[in-house]
């Protein structure tokens, strides 16, 4: 270890006093876990720091807090390869048995969609009983015998894996991104959060950043994040250039992201590069002696450091993130429905950040029933659960919608809707009724400009990744839109909106949102959602019926056709034996009357393949080349089989099968979605030689 010492010379520039305003006492977020109370509790705060005062770097006045930068040495880890949406480490799973499923009716759109296949197999704890999205061996403590806890010990919490990772980012930006910039740092509350914060800005501040902005309580969404960078101004006029983001996003285990300047992840430029850092870092810097900052309280703490003042603005992302809000939807007109005693309205933040907005937005500003919340306390381990917004882990919501098993006489809620850890996914229900996140984008862009004031003059052009179903498609060739096909992350989407030329756009995975910010948003989606139906019923608040969710869906599908939809994820699989199945695949493309051939062997009631290939995309804006981005195979009644290993997982290999179906008639779009969908699962299975690769006789998760 090298203590690079910087004291302060004669004819120095005297450092500014450290000051701290506090501008604001409040705690608007919901109270601190008590485990992270007494983690504070022998921590300094800065003010007691300087009160008592630091005898070691003490040189100017009685209230002077200087740090010094410390030069680490350290050694790589590997695997910090940033995925689909960052680095990210999940708890680790054992290898599931093999389940065995009992098929019951699965479809989709209507009750039987929830119950999906059941699913009974001893290597699940507790075993999930009614699933859209069924995960088998999943993260829930005492499952795997790894309690999250203890697995995030060994892997993100190892001395130096979280610096390394910094710092490889630091280095991979260019020189005016960290020199003298501001930089947001927060999370969505998750264990280990805060002290990843207090972390975060000792090296920020040893990297030459002039200001760090974080989170009361270390709390912000991954929304609110992109929406801070992009429109946040402090008050001595600075502005954001990047953030960290702590979260895992939907799994409860331990991650870290960075976003760029234009409030969306960073571009596959400069994650190559941070990958590539960390493969050959050697060294890290710190402010070790820079006292831990108490992120309870909103303000601005002021240092000094070797290369000047550094200061720490704690601050609530609520603010900036409702101003937005406001700024997109008719609040008055949302509250009316909200208000309307024939609205019912439930969201579930599932224990994870989205509950810190939803009280200010939902009940606060819309004026929703404080009964309506669940769940809506941030957890650092979210209350033990798995911060999913599906049908299998969103449970009581499920229940209260109508969707499980419960036989409650209760009458369901008109609306429901649930949020992920990082409150970027949505999740969208009506009475009794799920709508699919690839409906619900096509659904959210066909209705934008009469029901949403920001699309009033009409919509730049709409998105969705290549696995998406192709809803939104119909919906743009209809009402004549720019319309773009991208690889899935949501870093493609940022591109397009960047050059003006999209303004609404999703993924099949519960990833919805619009240009107003560079990420997915998930209180977006339900803002989105109440504006449809306020509009739809705007005159009808007074009268028998309300139009509902599922009206507006079975509506959507006679007007457009309606795309049937599945995915299968094989979770963990061995991750040669995923390459061999993925290589078997895209060999076999180069002979389509082959494939035919072995098609009709295995379902004479399927269409016929007419065009296969790895998708490709080359960005409109920039030029840039993504290959590999999935197999598809297309048929000519326009269905599609996709394959794909996913770029989140760490534990082995995922491969995600997803299947679509259209279907114009108007009298086929009410069937069951696995009994529509079961000649294509057929094929897909059979044609991928699934069970002969992976050894998987059922897929660990069905959605
Ligand atoms: C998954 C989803 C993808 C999404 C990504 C990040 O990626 O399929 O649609 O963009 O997660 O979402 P993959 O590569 O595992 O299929 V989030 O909410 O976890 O930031
Ligand atoms: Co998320």
């Amino acid at each position: 270890m090298i203590r690079l010492c910087f004291p302060s010379s004669p004819g120095a520039i005297i450092p500014p006093r450290p000051r701290r305003h506090r501008h604001n006492t409040a705690t608007p977020f919901p109270s601190i876990p008590p485990r992270s109370r007494s983690l504070h509790h022998h921590r300094l705060t800065p003010l007691l720091a300087s009160s008592r005062g630091d005898r070691r770097q003490r040189v100017g006045g009685p209230d002077m807090v200087l740090f010094t930068v410390t030069k680490k040495a350290t050694t790589p880890f590997e695997g910090q390869k940033p995925g689909t949406s960052g680095l990210r480490k999940k708890v680790s799973l054992p290898r599931p048995r093999p389940p065995v499923y009992v098929p019951v009716a699965l479809r989709s759109g209507s009750l039987c969609d929830v119950l999906g296949r059941v699913a009974t197999s001893d290597a699940l704890d507790p075993p999930p009983a009614l699933a859209s999205r069924i995960s088998l061996g999943a993260c829930s403590r005492g499952n795997s015998g790894l309690s999250n806890q203890s697995f995030l010990v060994t892997v993100f919490q190892q001395p130096n894996y979280l610096h390394n990772f910094v710092q490889a980012t630091f280095n991979a930006l260019p020189a005016e991104q960290v020199k003298g910039a501001t930089i947001v740092v927060s999370g969505d509350g998750r264990y280990f959060s805060k002290d990843a914060v207090q972390i975060i800005t000792k090296m920020a501040a040893a990297n030459g950043v002039r200001r760090v902005w974080v989170g009361q309580h270390s709390l912000m969404s991954t929304p609110a994040v992109s929406c801070v960078i992009r429109d946040r101004v402090g008050a001595d006029g600075s502005k954001a250039t990047g953030a960290f983001i702590l979260t895992a996003s939907h799994n409860p285990g331990l991650g870290i992201k960075y976003n760029m300047g234009n409030g969306g992840p960073a571009p596959e430029s400069v994650t190559d590069k941070i990958f590539s850092n960390t493969t050959t870092i050697s060294e890290y810097f710190i402010a070790e002696d820079l006292p831990d900052v108490d992120i309870s309280v909103v303000g601005v703490t002021s240092f000094s450091g070797p290369e000047g003042p550094f200061d720490v603005d704690v601050f609530d992302s609520s603010v900036d993130y409702i101003k937005l809000m406001k700024s997109i939807f008719d609040f008055e007109a949302i509250k009316k429905l909200l208000t309307s005693p024939k609205f019912t309205f439930c969201y579930d933040a599932l224990h994870g950040v989205a509950g810190a907005y939803a009280k200010r937005i939902f009940v606060e500003e819309l004026g929703a029933d404080e009964s309506s919340l669940l769940n809506c306390v941030p957890k650092e381990d979210f209350g033990g659960g798995h911060p999913d917004p599906n049908l299998t882990y969103a449970k009581e919501l499920v229940e209260r919608m109508g969707l499980g098993k419960s036989t409650s006489n209760v009458d369901p809620p008109e609306f429901g809707a649930a949020a992920d850890g990082d409150a970027d996914r949505n999740m969208i229900l009506g009475k009794r009724f799920f709508v699919t996140p690839s409906d619900s984008v096509a659904i959210i862009a066909a209705n934008a400009v009469q029901s949403i004031p920001y699309f009033s003059s009409g919509l730049k052009g709409v998105a969705r990744s290549m696995p998406t179903s192709a809803a939104l498609d119909v919906v743009a060739k209809n009402l004549n839109l720019k319309f773009f096909e991208v690889p899935t992350g949501w870093k493609f989407f940022g591109n397009l909106m960047d050059a003006g030329m999209c303004s609404i756009c999703g993924e099949e995975s519960f990833g919805t949102g619009s240009d107003h910010i560079r990420e997915k948003d998930g209180i977006w989606a339900v803002l989105a959602w109440l504006s449809i139906l306020a509009f739809k019923n705007k005159d009808n608040l007074g009268g028998d019926k309300l139009v509902s969710v599922e009206d507006i869906v079975r509506q959507h599908w006679a007007t457009y056709g309606r795309h049937y939809y599945t995915r299968y994820d094989y979770e963990n699989v061995d991750a040669g034996a995923a390459k061999e199945l993925m290589a078997n695949l895209v060999t076999m493309q180069s002979s389509l009357s082959d494939v035919n051939k072995l098609i009709k062997e295995i379902r004479s009631d399927v269409s016929v393949v007419v065009a296969a290939d790895e998708f490709e995309y080359k960005d409109p804006v920039d030029g840039s080349v993504s290959k590999h981005q999935g197999i598809r195979y297309l048929f000519g009644d326009g269905s599609r089989l996709v394959f794909r290993l996913s770029g989140t997982g760490s534990v082995g290999a995922t491969i995600r099968v997803y299947i679509e179906q259209y279907e114009k008639d108007p009298s086929k779009i009410g069937r069951e979605s696995q009994d529509a969908l079961a000649p294509l699962v057929d094929v897909a299975l059979k044609l991928s030689k699934m069970q002969e690769y992976t050894g998987r006789s059922a897929p660990t998760v069905i959605t």
